[in-house]
């Protein structure tokens, strides 16, 4: 027995011929962004793959498959579903054994790519070491994940609501390799530069595409990390972004949230305190990773690498 795939018409097509593919996930549809900027978003994510000559893959878990890729009704159904289980590694099964709909995370997301063949996956932030976790333990699966599954997952850093030195060192311990894009700080998501240097830099896709090559010929399993910056127009510079990171993890505290709720809260804390900035720029850097991942992609699918 084989895992439930359904490939949408133009995934289908894509893996006939070869062509280069970009999986993106569905927890920042259903858990990470309002409707309907949400459906926009993962629609002009979509069209910017393709404009830069890849095929998306979007995925998310309906009426017990794996759906890998979406067509528009199925996006527009998801983006409004209530009730959507929000799925890592560990819910997968289950949510498809029970046949219920699912949004996958990074970690989902990554585990169905590889079953679909698809090497480079493009998203917003990943999960992390969450600030208190040395008494909490929310440590986010996806970091794992990387350490697993042999997919090249490009982001725009991680989000400074997490602990990021903590985050850098679970991934090191890890043996996931964090590369920075085209510069030597690690960019935070929202912004920029984190001020922390990145343990590794890369300055092109083609590089990246050999680089993942390189680990299947060693037979390291898992995955690259690319942090890739905000376009400079888009960012919100740290010391804006910190003031309203406190307040929002102050609201979490006291309201006493927990586990798989603490990302999608403080996202949604963070858009109304920044009255939709936050918002803005977290289309901007998901389109923009859209972009470096389909460059990734193409390096993969030509003749040379590795
Ligand atoms: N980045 C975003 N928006 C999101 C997420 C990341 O810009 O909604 C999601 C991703 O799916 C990621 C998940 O895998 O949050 C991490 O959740 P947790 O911290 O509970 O592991
Ligand atoms: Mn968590």
């Amino acid at each position: 027995m084989t895992a439930p795939l359904t490939f949408s018409p133009e995934v289908a097509e894509a893996r006939r011929s070869g062509a280069p593919l970009v999986a993106l996930e569905s927890t920042i549809i259903t858990h990470g962004m309002p409707f309907p900027q949400n459906v926009e978003t993962a629609r002009a994510v979509e069209a910017s793959v393709r404009a830069a000559g890849a095929v998306p893959a979007t995925i998310a878990v309906m009426a017990g498959r794996i759906h890998v890729g979406l067509t528009g009704d199925e996006l527009q159904v998801l983006g409004q579903a209530i009730g959507v289980m929000k799925l890592s590694r560990a819910d997968l099964a289950v949510c498809l054994a029970s046949g219920r709909t699912g949004a996958t995370t990074v970690a989902a997301t990554m585990i169905a790519a590889r079953l679909a063949g698809i090497e480079v996956f493009a998203t917003g932030g990943i999960g992390g070491v969450h600030r208190g976790a040395e008494t909490s333990f929310d440590i986010s699966a996806d970091l794992q994940e990387l350490a697993a599954t042999p997919v090249t997952v490009v982001c725009a850093g991680a989000k400074a609501i997490l602990d990021l030195p903590k985050t850098l060192e679970v991934l090191e311990t890890l043996g996931v390799p964090v590369i920075a894009f085209g510069q030597d700080d690690l960019p935070a998501f929202w912004s920029r530069s984190s001020g922390l240097p990145a343990p590794l830099r890369m300055d092109s896709a083609a590089d990246i595409a050999t680089a993942h090559r390189m680990r299947g010929r060693l037979g390291l399993p898992g995955g690259q990390l690319v942090a890739n910056p905000i376009p400079v127009e888009a960012e919100i510079p740290r010391d804006v972004m910190i003031p309203f990171i406190e307040a929002a993890l102050a609201e979490a505290a006291a309201q006493g949230i927990q586990a798989k709720k603490v990302t999608p809260f403080l996202l949604d804390r963070l858009f109304h305190l920044t009255a939709g900035r936050s918002l803005t720029a977290n289309i901007a850097l998901v389109l923009n990773n859209a972009r470096l991942a389909a460059a990734i992609a193409s390096s993969l699918a030509a003749p040379g690498p590795g």
